[in-house]
């Protein structure tokens, strides 16, 4: 399977699993992996993912350029989700980590991108290479990006298509954490695990006010967190929320 995903408890798991092309993105993984975004996004059991790669080389070259590049051109002109564009349209707002085991290059970076933690490892590099193809990123990378870091460090990696190493990465904010490749994916569990003990609906309120508010005005961002606060008041995981701090006690919280 291109795409191997578990379900941990409350964590899913997603791995990129085609070692032999460094986890290049075959028309057959982006259709598995959409299917499985789609699972994680209604499973009301499953809170946080985290998404990685097979193997010590590669997180994702990103498209198969061999097999999913050639695709393109069959579908012009098809507005929003295209049936290549995994990422699009799914109203994802569980928290995502991207555990990152090496090179994220072009879509394997937007993957990444697409995610809310960056987590890698020291031997890590990230690039968009696309120019060098005759393309620019097409799963959402000339828009996060630069929204991800500062515009000239977006330009020089958007425009050049050369790639950096993981301390640069994270000197630039790219990433939250490097840490050795052993402790790449306990270190992603234990950030998992302790999402998953903050309230559900709220991590996931914030992550949506977040992202909508990029793109609207500071009155309509302050609009949509008032309308998302007004709903959160109304769960019991607020009543436990506050319970829990007067009884001095940690929260449960269900996610209702
Ligand atoms: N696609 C297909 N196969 C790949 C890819 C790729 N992106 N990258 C590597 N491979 C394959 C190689 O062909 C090779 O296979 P084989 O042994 O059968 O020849 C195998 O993986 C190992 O690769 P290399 O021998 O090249 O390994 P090196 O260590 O020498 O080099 C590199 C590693 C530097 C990562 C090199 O493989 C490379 O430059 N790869 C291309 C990376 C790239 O350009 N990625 C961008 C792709 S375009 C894209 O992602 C656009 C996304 C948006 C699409 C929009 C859709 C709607």
């Amino acid at each position: 399977m291109p795409i191997d995903y578990v379900k941990e408890g409350r964590i899913a798991i997603f791995t990129l699993n085609r070692p032999e092309a460094l986890n290049a993105i075959d028309p057959e993984s982006a259709e598995e992996l959409s299917r499985a975004f789609v699972d994680f996004r209604d499973d009301n059991d499953l809170w946080v993912g985290i998404i990685t790669g097979t193997g010590i080389k590669a997180f994702s070259v990103g498209a198969d350029i061999k097999t999913m590049l050639p695709e393109l051109k069959n579908f012009r002109g098809q507005p929003g989700a295209g049936p290549l564009n995994f990422m699009r349209g799914l109203n994802l707002w569980k928290p995502m980590i991207a555990a990152i085991n090496g090179a994220a290059l072009g879509g394997g970076l937007e993957i990444a991108l697409f995610c809310d933690f960056r987590i890698a490892s020291e031997k890590a590099i990230f690039g968009t290479p696309e120019v060098t193809l005759g393309l620019i990123p097409g799963w959402g990378g000339t828009q996060r990006l630069p929204r991800a870091i500062p515009f000239a460090k977006a330009a020089e990696l958007l425009l050049t298509g050369k790639p950096i190493n993981a301390q640069e990465a994270y000197r630039i904010g790219l990433v939250n954490k490097v840490v050795p490749l052993p402790e790449l994916m306990p270190t992603a569990k234990q950030m998992a695990e302790m999402l998953c003990q903050r309230a559900p609906l709220a991590v996931r309120a914030a992550k949506q006010a977040m992202i909508h508010g990029m793109n609207v005005s500071l009155g309509d961002g302050l609009e949509l967190e008032r309308t998302l606060n007004d709903f959160l008041v109304t769960t019991d995981d607020f009543d436990e929320g506050c319970k829990a701090f007067t009884e001095k006690r940690q929260a449960v919280f269900k996610g209702k």
